[in-house]
Order: C-alpha cells, then sequence, then structure tokens
C-alpha cells in the first residue's frame, strides 16, 4: 500500500474510532487490493456525523413515527364527479391532454425496490403478469407511452430509478428486448441512494469481508436522486413540468392520466395523489388523512387500530382513503424541496428485518428472526410540503392490483386475474359479448395492449369490428 494510501486509511480509522464503527475493517488484513478499495469505497459513501443522529434516534432509540394529534379523515375528488363537478372534470381533461401534447409531462417509475416478497430472481419489472402474452411490467409501461404517443401526437419521456443493486442488471433487460419498441433516448435510468442496515446497538452490517451491507433508502429518495443524477436539469432543459410518479409493481396502473394531470395543474397542486376505497379495515396500504390540519399520509403499519376500525355515523369506514402510490410531482416543487441538497431530508421510518450478514469474527450469520434495523424514506412523505395538494379518488378494478406476494392477496394470480377481469368489462362496455362461468369471472383469457386502447371509452373508439370471441379461448388485441 502507498503512503497515500496508508494516510488515507489512517483517516477513515480515525472516522470509525470517533463513531464506533471499527468493525468495518476488522477483515482489513486478509483483503486483496480490489477488495481493499471496495472497501473503502463504501465506507467513503457514508455520512458519519449524519449518521450518528440517525442512529441515536431511530437505531438505538427505536423512534417510532410522529402521529399528528389530531387525525381526521381526508376529502377528495370522487371518482364519479357530481353535477357540480362535471364541467370541471371536462376541463380537467382538456388541460390534461394539452399538457401530454406539449410533451409537459414525463412518466417516473420507482424501481428500485428489492421486491423480496415475491420471490424473483431479478428486477420486478421484469416480472412477467400479462394474462395472455405474459409480458412484463416495463413492457406494459411502455406500451401505455406508446399508446398514449399514438393518440395524442405526443414524444413523452420515461425516467426509471433503480438501485445500485438492480442497475445493471435492469438496463440490460431493456437492452436486450430493444426496449420494448421505445426509443432508447426517451428511457432515462438513474441511481437511487442507498442506506446501510444496522444491528440494533447501531454498529454497521457487512455482507462481505470487503462490503457494506447497504439496501435502498426507500422511494422517498427519488427526489434526492432526481437532483442528483441530473435527471431534475434534464426535465427543466427539455420543458417538462409535471412528474408522472408510479411504483413498478401495478400493471393496471395509468402510467399517464389526462384527468389526473389536468387536476393537478387547474387548481395549482404541487402534489396530488390518487385513492381507492380500502377493501378491508387493514388493507396494507397508506392512509389518507389530515393530520393537524395538513394533509398526509399515514402507513398502514403506523395508523392506530382504533382509527382503522373507526366508524362514521352511516357506518362506513371513517378512514377509507387508502393511498396506492400513484402521484403527480411538479418539477418546480421537487426542485424547491431539495435545493439544499445537504439539508433536504424526508423522515425516516424504522423497519426491524432479517438481515443476512458477516460478524466481525467473520461468521456469515443467517438470521431466522428479524435482526436489524433498516431505515427508509417515503415518497407520501412530501405531500405536507406541499401547496394545494390533492387527492383524486380512482376505481380499484380499473387501475390498482398490485404483484407484491408470491401467493395470496396482491400476488401474480390476483394481478393476472384482475387484468383479464378489466379486458372482459373493457369489452362488455363497448358492447361485446364476454362469456362468463358460473362464478361470474371471463371463460377465457382477454388482453387488451395499451398500444390499442388506454382504457374503457378508448376502446369503444378504437374498436371498428366487432372482436371474434370465443369461450375458454386466449384473446389478444393490439
Ligand atoms: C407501498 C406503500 C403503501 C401502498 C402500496 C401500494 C410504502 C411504504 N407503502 O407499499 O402505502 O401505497 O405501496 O402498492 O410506500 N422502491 C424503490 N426504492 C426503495 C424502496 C421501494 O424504488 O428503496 C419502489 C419499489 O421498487 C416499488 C415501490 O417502491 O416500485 C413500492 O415499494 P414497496 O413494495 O416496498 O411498498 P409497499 O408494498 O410496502
Amino acid at each position: 500500500m502507498s503512503s497515500a494510501n496508508s494516510e488515507a486509511l489512517a483517516r477513515v480509522r480515525a472516522t470509525l474510532e470517533r463513531y464506533g464503527q471499527t468493525h468495518l475493517l476488522a477483515h482489513w488484513d486478509h483483503l486483496n487490493d480490489p477488495a481493499r478499495e471496495a472497501l473503502l469505497a463504501d465506507i467513503a459513501q457514508i455520512n458519519f456525523t449524519a449518521l450518528a443522529e440517525l442512529i441515536d434516534t431511530y437505531v438505538r432509540g427505536n423512534k417510532s413515527f410522529p402521529l399528528p394529534q389530531d387525525i381526521q379523515p381526508a376529502p377528495f375528488y370522487p371518482v364519479q364527479p357530481g353535477l357540480e363537478r362535471v364541467g370541471k372534470y371536462a376541463d380537467a381533461v382538456k388541460r390534461g391532454v394539452s399538457l401530454i401534447r406539449r410533451n409537459k409531462v414525463a412518466a417516473f417509475t420507482v424501481a428500485g425496490g428489492q421486491g423480496t416478497r415475491l420471490g424473483f430472481d431479478g428486477p420486478k419489472g421484469a416480472f412477467p403478469i400479462s394474462p395472455v402474452r405474459n409480458k412484463p411490467l416495463f413492457q406494459l409501461f411502455v406500451e401505455f407511452i406508446l399508446g398514449t404517443n399514438r393518440r395524442y401526437g405526443s414524444d413523452l419521456s420515461w425516467f426509471i430509478m433503480t438501485s445500485p443493486q438492480n442497475d445493471a442488471a435492469t438496463r440490460k433487460f431493456f437492452e436486450d428486448n430493444g426496449y420494448f419498441g421505445l426509443k432508447r433516448e426517451r428511457v432515462r435510468f438513474f441511481q437511487q441512494g442507498v442506506m446501510p442496515a444496522f444491528a440494533p446497538d447501531g454498529t454497521i452490517l457487512m455482507e462481505d469481508r470487503h462490503r457494506i451491507a447497504f439496501s435502498p433508502d426507500g422511494h422517498g429518495g427519488s427526489l434526492l436522486a432526481l437532483r442528483r443524477s441530473g435527471a431534475l436539469a434534464e426535465m427543466a432543459a427539455a420543458g417538462i413540468e409535471y412528474i408522472s410518479y408510479i411504483q413498478v409493481d401495478n400493471p393496471l396502473v395509468k402510467v399517464i392520466d389526462p384527468l389526473f394531470l389536468g387536476l393537478h395543474e387547474m387548481t395549482g397542486s404541487q402534489m396530488s395523489s390518487k385513492t381507492i376505497p380500502k377493501a378491508d379495515d387493514l388493507e396494507r396500504v397508506g392512509n389518507f388523512v389530515v393530520g393537524d390540519g395538513r394533509l398526509q399520509v399515514i402507513e398502514y403499519s403506523d395508523l392506530p387500530d382504533e382509527l382503522a376500525h373507526a366508524r362514521d355515523p352511516r357506518g362506513g369506514r371513517l378512514f377509507d382513503a387508502g393511498s396506492i402510490a400513484i402521484h403527480v410531482l411538479s418539477r418546480s416543487f421537487v426542485e424547491q424541496l431539495t435545493a439544499d441538497e445537504a439539508h433536504f431530508a424526508l423522515p425516516w421510518h424504522r423497519a426491524v428485518k432479517k438481515v443476512p450478514h458477516l460478524d466481525a469474527q467473520g461468521r456469515w450469520i443467517e438470521p431466522t428472526a428479524p435482526n436489524a434495523v433498516k431505515l427508509e424514506a417515503f415518497i407520501f412523505d412530501a405531500i405536507p410540503y406541499a401547496s394545494n395538494p390533492l387527492i383524486l379518488q380512482t376505481s380499484r378494478a380499473e387501475e390498482f392490483s398490485p404483484v407484491k406476494n408470491a401467493t395470496g392477496v396482491d400476488s401474480e394470480h390476483t394481478a393476472r386475474r384482475d387484468m383479464n377481469r378489466r379486458a372482459a368489462a373493457w369489452l362488455h362496455a363497448a358492447g361485446f359479448d364476454v362469456p362468463r362461468r358460473p362464478d361470474g369471472e371471463p371463460e377465457g383469457l382477454f388482453e387488451i395492449s395499451p398500444t390499442l386502447a388506454l382504457d374503457g371509452g378508448h376502446l369503444r373508439e378504437v374498436i371498428i369490428e366487432a372482436p371474434v370471441i370465443k369461450a375458454g379461448q386466449s384473446h389478444y388485441w393490439e
């Protein structure tokens, strides 16, 4: 090792001593040069001064998320406008379409998560999900963008946030598949930040003798990542004003929605969100509430049980507005929030998880129970900072069926079923008979590419001749 390097090592050692993390160098003497470099690079990513406070507060301190004192249900724009709002919705659609035509909006997908619950070996967006053609999630989103471009004459861009763990595999997936027909220069990948995993005593865990156990810092990390990657500046240069935020796991999502965009713009909202009525009191979605006078989301795990089960005077669920992680953010809002890059942070959420790791004695620990603290930031924690934030209700059958688990609720099975149901419902609404099984499910498989139709009304417009539908068979239209 050169003398410059040994000086650098001495500095690192001193820092680690100051912060009680010297175990990170426990295996130093047994590492070859590339491994040493990798370890120093990992350590250099950590701001130990800032981390010390987080460790005190959230890791050793076990600080839970602070709940507002006063929690009220949140108002929202209903899925079906009453008479008083019909005109406003029609106007919003026109404005939204105009924004799309002028390429004032870009799609943005957070795809940096680890997808551990699904047990799929690869980026989640590569997971095959459509009922007939088995198209992966990423392809469905591309086709939505292509369908939008075709319908409105736009040329939209798509920003995709990956993480160090899946960036290379995600890019390769797009390369291998020719970007599914989207112009390559319209797709912009960038990586999100990471956070180390901690033992309960605050020491940082290692995933190898020369690697820190980092994991993605939550989709809330997307705001800083947008700035640090240069994506925000590129959006500004391209005249993109609005960011249509979606998560990678929902094959029914409207990647770009004129009504939603138009309402966002016309009301001067800085951050807008979609909601659906919850399936049950404890559904694992965030809850929109007005907390101490500000619109915000309380995650399912943080909502007190008595509020989750509370009823309104008519017997309905009091807190029924579920967050499905679909937002529009104004670019200027993200710029404003992250302007002071060094000091901007959304609140951290603490989760105790199973993290396999190497201990200071070099033993590989495969935990059987949660053993580590992970910290993540959530995008919806930006809502309280936004002016005029709005919520638009949508329908679950039309727009939400995420793939999260290997089996049971929110699984591959339910997402395929819901895609099939939606396609059958669109055909039925367009005036075509869809055979049904005795239990009411469509008899056969139905898939409509978003390149053909973006919603049921659109399908009615574009279907020229009656489709041939045969009970029990697979049908695909594009
Ligand atoms: C999220 C919401 C929940 C509800 C639900 C709808 C949180 C904490 N909860 O639940 O309220 O809206 O979605 O489906 O958000 N991701 C990253 N980087 C990360 C972590 C996640 O890009 O560091 C992405 C991930 O790739 C996925 C999305 O964020 O696209 C959702 O992540 P999740 O599956 O951890 O969120 P979940 O299911 O707990």
